[in-house]
């Protein structure tokens, strides 16, 4: 996509919208060291590293994604796109966490069975780690059991589920009704996302809310847990 020859350029020459707009760039050519150079650069200009992460990764690989739905990239492509953007997050993830944010609660997560996206679920991960959540996460590809197994043994407040293809997101309710089978659903608050549901979905197989990015499942997962306990104080 560049049109610059990578090896010729500083990129501590460019400007903050050059820079960020190279990042696109270099996210979309898959180049993992380049990304990592200009994520150390914006720090080091003072940027919030939640700016990092949205304007910079998150926005390059939007751009990745219509490509890819265009027929213009490959899985090959973007796998290297997506390690480009995980070594970007990788060094985001503690300055995300370090926001010395009161304790909130404790949430399990993972991507569902058959589904091998993380991005998105590693974000949310990140995010909810920094405003003061324990995150257990549990990875990509889970089956049922993988989540019944991990409420027992971490009880947490919330489960959260990703799934990212149309085909894997209707697992995410096998998960809830075994929970209902086993008479734990009202021990949790489920949180669910990821780019193909929607608020209708959630509501259809029986989750508490749908979260469209991790912003918002810091916010509803805070929103959620604080009702908890005020019901919990109310019940005492
Ligand atoms: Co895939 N892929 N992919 N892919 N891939 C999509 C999802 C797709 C929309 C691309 C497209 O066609 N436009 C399409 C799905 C179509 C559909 O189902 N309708 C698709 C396809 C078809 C496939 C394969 C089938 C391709 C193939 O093999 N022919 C295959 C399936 C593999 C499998 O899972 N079994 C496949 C494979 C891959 C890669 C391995 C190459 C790679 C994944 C690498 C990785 O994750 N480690 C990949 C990628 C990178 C994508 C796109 C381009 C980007 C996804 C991403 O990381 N987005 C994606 C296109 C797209 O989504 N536009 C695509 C960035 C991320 C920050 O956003 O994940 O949406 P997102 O997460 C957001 C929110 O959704 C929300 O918050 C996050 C942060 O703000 N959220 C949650 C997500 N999970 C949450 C959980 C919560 C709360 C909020 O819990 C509380």
């Amino acid at each position: 996509m560049s049109e610059v020859d990578e090896d010729d350029l500083d990129l501590s020459t460019l400007d903050d919208d050059e820079l960020v707009k190279q990042m696109h760039d270099d996210l979309y050519d898959g180049l993992k060291e380049e990304i990592e150079e200009a994520v150390n650069i914006l720090l080091e200009r003072s940027w919030a590293p939640y700016d990092v992460l949205t304007r910079a990764l998150v926005e390059g690989m939007r751009i990745v994604g219509i490509d890819f739905r265009d027929g213009i990239l490959f899985v090959p492509e973007v796998l290297l796109a997506a390690n480009a953007m995980k070594a970007g997050m990788t060094i985001l993830r503690p300055l995300l966490a370090e926001t010395g944010a009161p304790k909130q609660g404790k949430m399990v997560i993972g991507t569902v069975k058959g589904d091998i996206h993380d991005i998105g679920k590693n974000l949310v991960s990140m995010m909810m780690e920094g405003a003061g959540f324990d995150v257990v996460d549990l990875g990509i590809n889970n089956p049922v059991e993988n989540y019944l197994q991990a409420l027992e043994e971490h009880e947490p407040d919330i489960l959260g589920m990703s799934a990212l293809l149309t085909t894997t997101m209707p697992y995410m309710k096998v998960v809830i009704d075994a929970m209902k089978e086993n008479g734990i659903r009202e021990d949790y608050v489920v949180l669910v996302g990821g780019a193909p549901l929607n608020e209708a979905f959630a509501e259809a197989i029986g989750a508490d809310a749908y979260c469209r990015d991790a912003a918002v499942a810091v916010e509803t997962a805070k929103e959620y847990v604080a009702r908890r306990h005020n019901q919990r104080a109310g019940a005492a």
